[in-house]
């Protein structure tokens, strides 16, 4: 590995939360390999006050608790750099998939700000962040697996680093579909069989099995990928874009 390494830092309260998911598989081989460098930035370390706070109550009264500016600030400008992207992680963002992904996968650092349940001073967005992204409409306690899933999912578009069996995909024709149903010994498993096409042992006629499948399974599970751009190439690519710094 010779390019720079592509380096992300989220910016919580919880930086422990992402040590179980760093030390595994392919994010721990990853970084071990120079091709990403990944910190927890404890957002206590950038309060001023004895107890460490970092949230406050809502200017104009109301439930809940608001994030306090200051400690996001210095814990952004700790760690900032010109060409950094500072991505707030919360529920109203524009919402993750495959072509953010991609895009991510081009930088060269990301920050990661991770709110838990209650807001954000406004002025966070305002004056400091770049992006704003949600993973889904769903309700989660806070952004850190959020920031885990996005890591996780730009770190394997870094040329290099699925290796070639992980990378390797049937592009012709299941881009931007859904996977065809995949078979592997025993051919009968507790009565079970393997459709005869598959071993047959004919090539085109397997291939054209697959792409029906697949076909099929997409019309019956997930319609709108046939007609959606932005979803184009949810399956991995593995080569074709990436940094190239
Ligand atoms: C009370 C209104 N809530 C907004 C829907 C407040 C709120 C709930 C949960 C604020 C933050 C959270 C914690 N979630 C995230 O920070 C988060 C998230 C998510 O919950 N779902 C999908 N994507 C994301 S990105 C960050």
């Amino acid at each position: 590995m010779d390019a720079k390494p592509l380096r992300m830092d989220v910016v919580t309260i919880f930086p422990h939360m992402l040590d179980g998911i760093l030390g595994e598989s392919i994010l721990k081989r990853a970084e071990a390999a120079g091709y990403i460098q990944v910190r927890g930035i404890d957002l206590r370390d950038f309060t001023t006050d004895v107890h460490r706070t970092t949230d406050d109550r809502p200017y104009g009264g109301g439930p809940g608790m608001v994030m306090k500016p200051e400690p996001i600030f210095k814990a952004v400008a700790s760690v900032r750099e010109k060409r950094s992207r500072v991505i707030l992680m919360s529920p109203q963002g524009r919402v993750f998939n495959q072509a953010v992904a991609r895009e991510l996968a081009a930088e060269e650092h990301l920050v990661f700000i991770c709110g838990h349940y209650e807001g954000v001073d406004e002025r966070v967005r305002e004056a400091l962040v770049t992006d704003e992204i949600s993973i889904g409409d769903y309700v989660l306690t806070n952004g850190v697996l959020p920031a885990a899933v996005v890591i996780d999912a730009v770190t394997r578009l870094i040329p290099g680093v699925l290796g070639h069996d992980e990378s390797a995909v049937d592009e012709s024709f299941s881009h931007g579909k859904l996977e065809y149903p995949q078979y592997t010994r025993p051919a009968v498993y507790e009565g079970m069989t393997v459709p005869d096409v598959l071993l047959s042992g004919h090539h085109g006629q397997v291939r054209e099995w697959r792409q029906q499948q697949a076909r099929e399974r997409t019309q019956q599970r997930r319609p709108d990928l046939l007609t959606d751009e932005r979803r184009e190439g949810i399956l991995p690519t593995g080569s074709k874009q990436g940094r190239s710094a």
